[in-house]
């Protein structure tokens, strides 16, 4: 079976059993109760059956889990380019697709020796990481990653349920040991423990969560407009192979994505993971990098958005506005605060406008 996987473009395999993962269980339900699992569904709708495989498949015996690495193909963003905006690199590309195809591969084979066997990844059933890493195909990172020899956290997980009675592997050895490069590394300190993320506070988090985006979160964003790569750049287990993820990719026109019809950034954004599919959040994340970039050539196309109906972009542009400053900015926001009506907006403005007087006269 790994001669299959490995075959079909794995850089991990393993085998472990479907035994409930309590331990990780109880680390959701306290991040639950604890809020730092924010807004997050996923597995964290319900952790009982996410950590349980065998409450959703019966059938399960076995849970066959494979890694799949997205560099150096997916590149790297050029350092800051004016105008553009910034794409992680497991989503520079449909870097799941071959995941999914080595999972196929397995499911086939399984299914032709007679077995019963099903691809899961990325989804509510299964807490994938954790299965990786009894399965023996990583360890567990500080920065929650599972990191792999060679490939450190540069890989994606994804395992296929099967009533194969395969032999089982055993958990790696290997840990982070004192290196903790990941901590520090994340512009939020999200990482506020080795091995604990806030998603509160984390980046990646708040680019694909519904809702305003906290003001104090705003700036670390930075050109960011999906993912974030932070903690995985400072780990050194995926130096090498980072190293070699020389290909420029990840960058994407701002104004472009401000400009786009629904269709056409539905098109471009097909691997992201967009709440409801509602082009509006990446609009509301290109007016956060659009603001940080802070150029005044961007007034006009940001101030356009304070006239808009969702009072989310509004207050997201005005907030870019007074980040970009000018009295061109500030005329817009005196504007705009005649007519506001949603007191939230109405605040963000206020805000805004005073940031205005705070920023350089000319850049
Ligand atoms: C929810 C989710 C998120 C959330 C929350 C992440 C989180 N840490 O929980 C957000 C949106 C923030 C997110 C971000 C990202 N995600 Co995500 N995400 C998921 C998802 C859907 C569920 C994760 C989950 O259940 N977490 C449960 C919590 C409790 O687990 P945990 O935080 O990992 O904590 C464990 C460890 O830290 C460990 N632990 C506890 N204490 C200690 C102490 C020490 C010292 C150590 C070492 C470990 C340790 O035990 C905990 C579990 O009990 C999975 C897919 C899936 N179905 O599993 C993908 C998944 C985890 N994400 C993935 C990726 C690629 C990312 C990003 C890199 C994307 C990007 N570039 O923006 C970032 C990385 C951010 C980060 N550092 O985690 C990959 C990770 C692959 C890998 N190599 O680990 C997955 C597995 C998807 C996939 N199928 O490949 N993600």
């Amino acid at each position: 079976m790994r001669d299959v996987a490995m075959a079909a473009g794995a850089v991990g395999y393993g085998v472990t059993s479907v035994a409930p993962f309590d331990d990780v269980r109880v680390t959701m339900e306290q991040r639950k109760s604890s809020g730092m699992s924010g807004l997050l569904g996923f597995t964290f709708r319900d952790p009982e059956s996410a950590t349980n495989v065998g409450e959703t498949f019966p059938w399960a015996r076995r849970l066959v889990v494979v890694a799949t690495t997205y560099l150096p193909e997916a590149g790297s963003p050029a350092d800051t380019v004016p105008g553009t905006g910034r794409i992680a690199r497991f989503a520079t590309d449909l870097h799941y697709r071959q995941l999914a195809e080595v999972l196929d591969a397995v499911v086939l084979d399984l299914v032709a020796r007679g077995f019963l066997a099903e691809a899961v990844h990325d989804d509510a059933r299964l807490v994938d990481r954790a299965a990786a890493v009894r399965a023996g195909v990583g360890w567990w990172g500080k920065n929650t990653m599972v990191l792999t020899p060679g490939y450190g956290p540069w890989i994606l997980l994804g395992s296929v349920v099967t009533d194969a009675e395969l032999p089982l592997d055993s958990p790696m050895s290997r840990t982070c040991g004192t290196c903790a490069a990941c901590l520090p590394a994340c512009p939020t300190g999200a990482l506020v423990e080795p091995g604990v993320l806030d998603a509160r506070l984390c980046i990646a988090y708040w680019l694909q969560t519904p809702g305003v985006i906290p003001l104090e979160i705003r700036t670390a964003v930075g050109d960011r407009v999906y993912g974030c790569d932070e903690c995985l750049d400072a780990c050194p287990p995926g130096q090498m192979l980072l190293s070699r993820a020389t290909v420029e990719r990840g960058r994407v026109d701002l104004v472009a994505l401000l400009t786009a019809a629904d269709r056409e950034l539905e098109g471009d954004t097909e691997h992201w993971y967009v709440p409801k599919r509602d082009m509006d959040y990446v609009r509301r994340n290109a007016l956060i990098a659009i603001g940080n970039g802070a150029d005044r050539s961007h007034v006009g196309i940001v101030a356009g958005w304070l006239g808009n109906g969702s009072s989310m972009l509004r207050s997201h542009a005005a907030w870019a506005l007074g980040e970009i400053g000018g009295d061109q900015a500030r005329d817009a926001l005196d504007a705009a605060a005649r007519i506001e009506t949603d007191d939230d907006v109405a605040a963000e403005i206020t805000y805004a406008f005073a940031r205005c007087g705070q920023r350089p006269e000319v850049r």
